[in-house]
């Protein structure tokens, strides 16, 4: 994989963060049918429902289902009968995009601050910030617009101990939640169009002061088998993680421009969630009907020549099609559902890390063989 100079300046000798970030808040889905979008997460996902908003409690033109495990937190939101410009806009989404992400909201320190400072170094503002209380505090919030019609709402949350937003009343979980399976958002990766990957690193690097994290997908490896281009931003502490994507011109038709096709244009393609035991997780998904990607048995002929020991016998990541990665810090455990909607839209990946902090660039090759195996089904390639 392409290796090149890390621009990466060590916490201890920045300066002040700029842009200080406490992590992902939540990753906000408009859907077609939050009840039932809740349910698959609820029973396929392991995730609890805690909060709901809905006619029942005077939220009379959306419906919105916050469901959580560890740190991850996901809300899914339909439209009931749109009338303002918001319900307008979660309608024209679903039918332009289908199910799909509109929101990669980070919770901040301050938020006015924040999108003072984004503003200053070129993000467009949605909203402006402002300020909802309830019996349980307030929450400043604002909103600046990224790629696509995906949204950051920067979210303080410093005072309040509600289930999620004043508007939204705590809920039960839809079922029983056995044991909690993710801990955390890991990354949330976007697709954009070809040409404008770098565009979108500068846009992060300037307006939330992120910066380029050493692993990238370049060129030369693009056109040998990727036919994609990636670069990687985060936050100074590394909680949140933003890979970028663009498609390559290459020998076959790029994953990303199939997504870019069926959804519409650029948005999120997939969150990878933090699990400390991908094999129980995986074991629980599959059987809950969550379809994975396949590996060939010949990536595991050969694992152990270069990956080493793992926590997890090469048997069952066979039986599993779990992935690994290994690089100087340590090692990792992946593995991707395949897309989530009948679009071959936005999907979901598990990672379970042991020290590293890349995203599975040992595994490139594998994976993108599989999706492509996967676009050829649908007749895609
Ligand atoms: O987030 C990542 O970079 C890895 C690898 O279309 C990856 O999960 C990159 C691009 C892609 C699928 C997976
Ligand atoms: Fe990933």
């Amino acid at each position: 994989m392409t290796q090149t100079t890390d621009h990466t300046t060590p916490t201890s000798a920045r300066q002040a963060d700029p842009f200080p970030v406490k992590g992902m808040d939540a990753v906000v889905f408009a859907v077609g049918n939050a009840k039932q979008a809740a349910h698959y997460y609820a029973t396929a996902f392991g995730m609890k429902r805690v909060a709901y908003s809905g006619p029942e409690n005077g939220s009379r033109e959306t419906a919105s289902y916050v469901l959580e495990s560890g740190g991850a937190r996901f809300v899914f939101t339909s439209v009931i009968k749109p009338t303002t410009d918001w319900g307008h806009f979660l309608a024209d989404h679903v039918t332009a995009h289908g199910d799909g992400v509109i929101d990669l909201a980070i919770e901040v320190p301050d938020a006015r601050a924040a999108y003072a400072y984004a503003l200053e170094h070129g993000a467009t503002g949605i909203e402006e910030p402002y300020e909802t209380k309830d019996e349980h505090g307030v929450v400043v919030r604002a909103s600046i617009a990224t790629y696509g019609k995906t949204r950051h709402t920067l979210v303080e949350r410093t005072d309040y101990d509600g289930p999620y937003l004043p508007g939204y009343v705590a809920a039960d979980p839809i079922v029983e939640p056995g044991k909690r399976r993710f801990q955390a958002i890991d990354h949330c990766v976007g697709n954009v169009e070809l040409g404008k990957m770098d565009e979108w690193v500068a846009f992060y690097n300037n307006v939330m002061g992120f910066t380029n994290m050493k692993e990238f997908v370049g060129s030369d490896i693009a056109t040998e088998y990727s036919a994609l281009m990636s670069k990687v931003v985060a936050d100074g502490t590394r909680k949140v993680k933003f890979p970028l994507n663009e498609p390559a011109i290459a020998k076959k038709k790029s994953q990303i421009d199939e997504y870019l096709e069926f959804y519409g244009g650029p948005g999120c393609q997939h969150i990878a969630l933090a699990t400390n035991d991908i094999v129980e997780s995986v074991r629980a998904m599959r059987a809950a009907g969550v379809e994975f990607l396949d590996t060939p048995d010949s990536y595991y002929d050969t694992l152990g020549e270069w990956a080493g020991e793992t926590r997890v016998p090469v048997e069952t990541l066979r039986e599993l099609k779990i992935l690994v990665d290994r690089d100087e810090d340590g090692y990792l455990l992946q593995i991707f559902t395949k897309p989530v909607q009948d679009r071959p839209t936005v999907f979901f990946e598990l990672i379970e890390r042991h020290g590293s902090l890349g995203f599975g660039k040992g595994n490139f090759k594998a994976l993108f063989e599989a999706i492509e195996r996967e676009q050829e089904r649908r007749g895609n390639l």
